[in-house]
């Protein structure tokens, strides 16, 4: 018998808390914790109880790598350190901040270290980050920043408290994203007074479940968004009383449904009229919460659908109002709000593409890399926690580009495809064996925040990923010298149970030493060595400091200590000291504790949220009524045809059996194989293609081998492949092969860059008599 330890599980955004039984510094079982604030009830779904698969593979990284030509031998800490602070400040005075950029931390991982990398980037002068928002986020996250002010956090469905929860472009009951995805899901279809609707081309496990599937063709959202405002203003079911009262520039957009071909678009869809109707009625009538997911973001005119459904929300009222779509409390930040007004921000030379919120969308890092300009091209890339060479367009360029690059350093657990490309490869801990924390607080009207505590020792020279990226801008000569006597307040500080002991003397030493901008850094330091871990550290300084919503933590009942009452006064330290306060309450609890909100009014999320002077939804962008206008039923049809490649590919659906490219071990897979194009059986019967036979998959960036499925939940036309193959074990051989060989970095959203990942064009073919194949590849 092991010892039973509570934790959580951060394998997608919901942050289930599990209990897991430790038996010798492994994960030996792994259940859910019916405490946790997360998962009421106790709740997590498979990914979470596979958590020892990518905890403890054999491919886990121990100790640090240097590339020496093909290949890679273990060098001492020190000397990467040194070799990557050396070569960094070469490349720096050569050719200055372009020549940088950062990649990570991901979605699907722990975020502490999210901190420290953006920190590198901004020390180093870059603007060049890349992270999956890139891949996900832009579309959402730039609509909401036009409607109400900000990028982050996002706008949600409320799933327990809506009349009608839909799933759009999103496989919710199997990827989750939401809390208790299952259960909400299972609750809206079964109450005789609720509805749960799914608007997805595919009979996926989601759309199984739903009272009404809109069954739209792939990539037809932005046609069927418009058509349905369409009818909501032809039939004057709009909520008129909210677009006076709550919005400005309804006047401008609602031009854009006047005269608009409504059937046409619903002919290109493949929805009957009077399916769309029935549905623009329930919008109407009912309040519904909307979760969005990869359909759309990584669907075609992502921006443009993503704008529409915000304004679909508008028109029907269904907008900030709690039981609607809202905006969650006590987020973490993530990026600074950036869109193509802000000024001083990189454009990319070819696209001139803009960030969202600090960050480059999906086309953009090749982009970097490939500027013919020798003195603005991008050199040098810190990778941490994130596998772009398998999740980024275009795989087998980026790969070749990554070899060139004048210095890549990943910071893994696993000898990750990008890994493979790096001169170095730093061996990180996972969030299990050191502090773990997360941004996602996420939850409606009650922002829930869980972290982890160490669990298990690191073993070999694994480190802690926070910690390198610090040793790593202090090799670089980044950061000042940290006095002994900051260490020693903070020490005593800690032990006298006072953490903000260090706050005044080191803000007084980094304004004595000129570099105000350090502030972080040396609390970093200073409190890494006084608490233990450098991640929690890290946690601890952007909690009190970062971009949180911490209002509301007096309304959900902390009772604060009375440590320094005079920082309480101070009006600027006042919400420091709360912070640092819940911080304490968060990491006192394995389950996770409530840390902000309560259940506003529309009025109050109005003024708390919107940060425009006028305090109003602004439901008009000049952009979008740019690229609106190609979003007709005639200029549509003629896109949504490619005679070269005629068959559509989903390529990376998020399947049960996955999680990203993060479970490499194959055995994770081995009761099925799921290593498969599914295809509806009509579509290969036509093509004279059996169940189970090796076909070729060509797009226009690549081709790939794969057996087809028979599978009915793939519409007619469009094919699905899981994002999860092509992961290298250190035996040298893949299972399957990466699907982003098929996609190409010009597919891409024409305002933000979303990769149209899920509508590539292709072409199917038989294999020749006696082709070669196998489910398995080697390099
Ligand atoms: N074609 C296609 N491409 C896609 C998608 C798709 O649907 N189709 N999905 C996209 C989406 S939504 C996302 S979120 C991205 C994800 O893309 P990325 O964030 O780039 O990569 P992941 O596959 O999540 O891999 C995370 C990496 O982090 C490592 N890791 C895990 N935990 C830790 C840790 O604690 N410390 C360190 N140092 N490393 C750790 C894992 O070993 C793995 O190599 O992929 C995107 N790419
Ligand atoms: N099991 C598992 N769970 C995961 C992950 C995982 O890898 N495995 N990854 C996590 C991460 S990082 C993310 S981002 C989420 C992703 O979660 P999801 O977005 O839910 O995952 P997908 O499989 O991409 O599902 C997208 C859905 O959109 C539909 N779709 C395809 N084309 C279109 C279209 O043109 N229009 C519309 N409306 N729908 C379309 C697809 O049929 C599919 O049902 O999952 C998270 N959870
Ligand atoms: S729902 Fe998400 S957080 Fe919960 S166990 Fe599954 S993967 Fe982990
Ligand atoms: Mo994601």
């Amino acid at each position: 018998m092991g010892e039973w330890r509570k934790t959580s599980c951060y394998n997608c955004g919901v942050c289930c808390g599990l209990e897991v039984e430790i038996e010798d510094n492994h994960v030996v079982n792994v259940r859910p914790d019916p405490a946790s604030m997360r998962s009421l009830g106790g709740y997590c779904c498979r990914k979470g109880r596979a958590l020892k698969y990518f905890q403890d593979n054999k491919d886990r990284l121990d100790h640090p790598l240097k590339r020496v030509g093909d290949q890679f031998v273990e060098i001492s800490w020190d000397q990467a350190l040194s070799e990557i602070g050396a070569k960094v400040q070469e490349i720096k005075a050569q050719y200055g901040p372009k020549a940088f950029g950062t990649y990570g931390v991901g979605l699907a991982v722990d975020h502490v270290a999210l901190y420290p990398l953006l920190e590198l980037g901004n020390r180093l002068g870059s603007q060049w980050r890349f992270n999956p928002v890139g891949i996900e986020f832009m579309a959402a996250w730039w609509s909401n920043g036009k409607f109400i002010g900000r990028q982050f956090p996002p706008i949600e469905g409320e799933t327990s408290d809506c009349e009608v929860f839909i799933c759009w472009g999103a496989n919710t009951y199997v990827t989750h994203n939401v809390g208790n995805a299952r259960v909400v899901i299972r609750e809206a279809s079964q109450d005789p007074n609720r509805m749960f609707i799914a608007v997805d081309p595919c009979l996926s496990e989601t759309a199984r479940m739903a009272d009404m599937h809109i069954r739209l063709k792939p990539g037809t959202d932005t046609l069927l968004l418009r058509a349905l405002i369409a009818i909501i203003v032809d039939n004057g079911w709009q909520d008129q009383e909210f677009l006076d009262k709550y919005t400005v520039g309804w006047e401008q957009s609602k031009q854009w449904f006047a005269d608009y071909d409504v059937d046409g678009a619903l002919k290109l869809c493949g929805i009957p009229r009077k399916q769309a109707e029935e549905f623009a009625k329930v919008l109407s009538t009912k309040r519904w919460g909307v979760h969005v997911d990869l359909g759309v973001f990584c669907g075609r005119h992502s921006t443009l659908s993503c704008y529409l459904i915000n304004l679909l929300a508008a028109v029907t009222g269904c907008l900030l109002r709690p039981g609607t779509n809202v905006v969650a409390n006590g987020y973490l930040s993530w990026g600074p709000y950036t869109d193509e007004h802000t000024p001083d921000v990189w454009r990319t030379w070819k696209t001139n593409s803009f960030p969202v919120i600090g960050y480059y969308g999906g086309g953009c890092l090749q982009e970097c890399m490939e500027n013919p300009n020798e003195d603005e091209r991008l050199r040098c890339l810190f990778v941490v926690a994130g596998n772009p060479a398998r999740s980024w367009p275009d795989s087998q360029t980026l790969q070749k580009e990554f070899k060139n690059l004048d210095l890549m350093v990943v910071v893994d657990i696993a000898m990750s495809e990008t890994a493979r490309c790096a001169d170095y490869v730093l061996p990180g801990t996972t969030g299990y064996e050191r502090f773990g924390g997360t941004i996602f607080t996420g939850g409606y009207p009650y922002s829930t925040m869980t972290v982890k505590q160490q669990l298990l020792q690191p073993v070999a020279e694994r480190r802690d990923d926070t910690a390198i990226l610090v040793d790593i801008m202090d090799a670089c000569g980044l950061l000042p010298e940290v006095p002994q006597y900051l260490y020693e307040i903070a020490e005593k500080g800690v032990a006298a149970g006072d953490r903000l002991a260090i706050l005044e003397p080191a803000q007084k030493y980094v304004a004595e030493i000129h570099r105000e901008d350090c502030l972080l850094p040396v609390l970093y330091k200073t409190m890494g060595k006084a608490l233990g871990s450098m991640a929690k550290a890290v946690f601890w300084a952007n909690f009190i400091f970062g971009e949180l919503d911490m209002a509301n933590a007096m309304r959900v009942g902390y009772q604060f200590p009375h440590v320094h009452p005079e920082l309480e006064n101070d009006p600027d330290m006042a919400p420091v000291v709360i912070r640092d306060q819940v911080f304490g309450a968060v990491d006192a609890s394995p389950s996770g504790t409530v840390i902000a909100g309560a259940r506003g009014t529309l009025e109050s999320a109005m003024e708390d949220l919107i940060t425009f002077p006028d305090k109003k939804i602004h439901v008009y962008d000049e952009l979008v009524n740019e690229y609106l206008q190609d979003i007709t039923p005639e200029k549509e049809a003629e896109k949504l045809t490619n005679p070269d490649y005629p068959y559509l590919i989903s390529a990376g659906m998020h399947s049960e059996e996955g999680v990203n490219t993060v479970m490499r071990n194959p055995d994770t897979y081995r009761f099925r194989q799921p290593y498969v194009l599914r295809m509806n059986p009509k579509d290969a019967r036509e093509q004279g293609l059996a169940d189970g036979q090796w076909v070729r998959v060509t797009s226009r960036a690549g081709s790939i081998k794969i057996p087809i499925e028979y599978n009915q939940y793939s519409t007619e036309g469009y094919g699905l492949i899981s994002h999860h193959f092509g992961l290298y074990g250190n035996d040298g051989k893949a299972y399957g092969s990466a699907v982003n060989i098929l996609t190409s970095c010009e597919d891409v959203d024409e305002i933000t860059g979303d990769p149209t990942y899920r509508y590539v064009p292709c072409r199917i073919e038989a294999l020749k008599e006696g082709e070669s194949h196998d489910v398995w590849n080697y390099e």
